[in-house]
C-alpha cells in the first residue's frame, strides 16, 4: 500500500493518483497538462469543494531527481482529503487546488531507472549528444538572459534551443494560460537547500512592485517551519538574491507573463548532507514542516488580500 515512508515510481503515483479519485469523486478530478517527449500524460489533480473558491497551482519534480517533491506533493494530496485537523479541513475547504505531482515525467523515469542524479527532460538535442533541457530555464520570461542559464546542450541548466522547445514546458505554458483565471498563487516544489524564493530569479537590479508582501509572506513562512520542534531553518528572498541567477523559470514566467502576484520555489530539506537523496525517514518530517509553512503562507497571502 502507498504510504511516505519510501519513494515511489512514476506508475505507483499515477496508480495511486486514480485511487484517490476514485475513493473522493465528488470533490476530486483529475487533469492532464499535456504530453511528455515520450508520449508521457502529465497529470494533476484538482480538489475542489465548492464553486467560486480562489485557486492554488502546484507544481512539482520538474527536475527529475527531486524525489521529495513528489513524495510531498501526494502527501499534501492525502492530508487535504484526510486530515480531521480543523485547519486542514478550512485549507482543503476554502481553496481549488490543482496539484501536479510529478511534472518532468520522463526525466523522473529515467532517475528511477537509469541516472537517480538526472535532472533535464529527455528531449535528444539535434546536434548534439547531450540530452535534455533544463524545464525550468525552457519558460519564455528573460530566456537565456543574464547567465541564468546555459546554451550548451551538455550544461546542467541547458535552457533548450528556443523557449518552450521542451514539449513539457510548452504544454504547461498553454494549460498555465488557458486556465489562467483559476489560480491566484502558483507553487513549484523543488530540493533542496531549505529555501522559500520568490520573483525574480532573471535579475538581482530590480524586484517587483509588491516585493515587501512577498518578503513578509515569505517571514511567516519560514517562521511556521522554524516554530515546529525539528527546528528546520528556511531562507527566504528573491532567488536571484538569495540563491542565484535563474532565468526562464516557471514561476518567473507565471508571475511575469500570467501577471500573478504571488509566486513562489519551495526548495525543501536539507542543506546538502544528503542532498537530492534525502533519507526516506525524512519525508515525512519534511511533509509536515510543508504542511505549517503552507497554511501560514496562506493565510498571509489572503490577510494581504491576495486571496
Ligand atoms: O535552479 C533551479 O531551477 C532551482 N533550484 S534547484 O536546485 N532545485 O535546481 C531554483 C529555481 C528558482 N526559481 C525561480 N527562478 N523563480
Ligand atoms: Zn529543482
Amino acid at each position: 500500500t502507498f504510504g511516505w515512508t519510501k519513494y515511489y515510481e512514476l506508475e505507483e503515483i499515477e496508480a495511486w493518483l486514480d485511487q484517490i479519485v476514485d475513493a473522493y469523486p465528488t470533490v476530486t478530478e483529475k487533469f492532464i497538462v499535456g504530453e511528455s517527449y515520450e508520449g508521457r500524460t502529465i497529470q494533476g489533480i484538482k480538489i475542489s469543494h465548492k464553486t467560486g473558491n480562489p485557486g492554488i497551482f502546484i507544481e512539482s519534480n520538474i527536475h527529475a531527481r527531486e524525489w521529495i517533491t513528489s513524495a510531498s506533493a501526494t502527501w499534501f494530496i492525502n492530508q487535504l482529503l484526510t486530515s480531521q485537523d480543523a485547519e486542514v479541513r478550512n485549507l482543503a475547504e476554502s481553496y481549488d487546488w490543482h496539484i501536479v505531482p510529478v511534472f518532468n515525467v520522463d526525466g523522473f523515469v529515467h532517475s528511477h531507472e537509469k541516472d537517480r542524479m538526472w535532472r533535464k527532460t529527455r528531449q535528444p538535442h539535434a546536434t548534439n549528444a547531450c540530452i535534455g533541457a533544463d524545464a525550468n530555464r525552457n519558460f519564455n520570461s528573460h530566456w537565456l538572459e543574464n547567465n541564468g542559464a546555459s546554451s550548451n546542450p551538455c550544461s546542467e541548466t541547458f535552457a533548450g534551443d528556443t523557449p518552450e522547445s521542451e514539449p513539457e514546458a510548452k504544454a504547461l505554458a498553454e494549460y498555465l494560460t488557458t486556465n489562467k483565471e483559476k489560480f491566484n498563487v502558483y507553487i513549484s516544489f523543488h530540493s533542496y537547500g531549505q529555501y522559500l524564493l520568490s520573483p525574480y530569479g532573471h535579475t538581482k537590479e530590480e524586484f517587483p512592485e509588491n516585493y515587501a508582501d512577498i518578503l513578509t509572506i515569505g517571514k511567516a513562512f519560514a517562521d511556521a517551519i522554524e516554530g515546529l520542534p525539528y527546528g528546520t531553518v528556511y531562507q527566504y528572498g528573491s532567488t536571484a538574491d538569495v540563491l542565484y541567477v535563474a532565468s526562464g523559470s516557471s514561476v518567473d514566467w507565471v508571475f511575469n507573463e500570467l501577471d500573478k502576484k504571488i509566486g513562489y520555489t519551495i526548495e525543501y530539506r536539507d542543506k546538502g548532507r544528503y542532498g537530492f537523496i534525502l533519507p526516506p525517514v525524512q519525508i515525512i518530517p519534511n511533509c509536515e514542516e510543508l504542511m505549517v509553512g503552507m497554511r501560514a503562507l496562506i493565510e498571509k497571502t489572503k490577510e494581504l488580500g491576495y486571496l
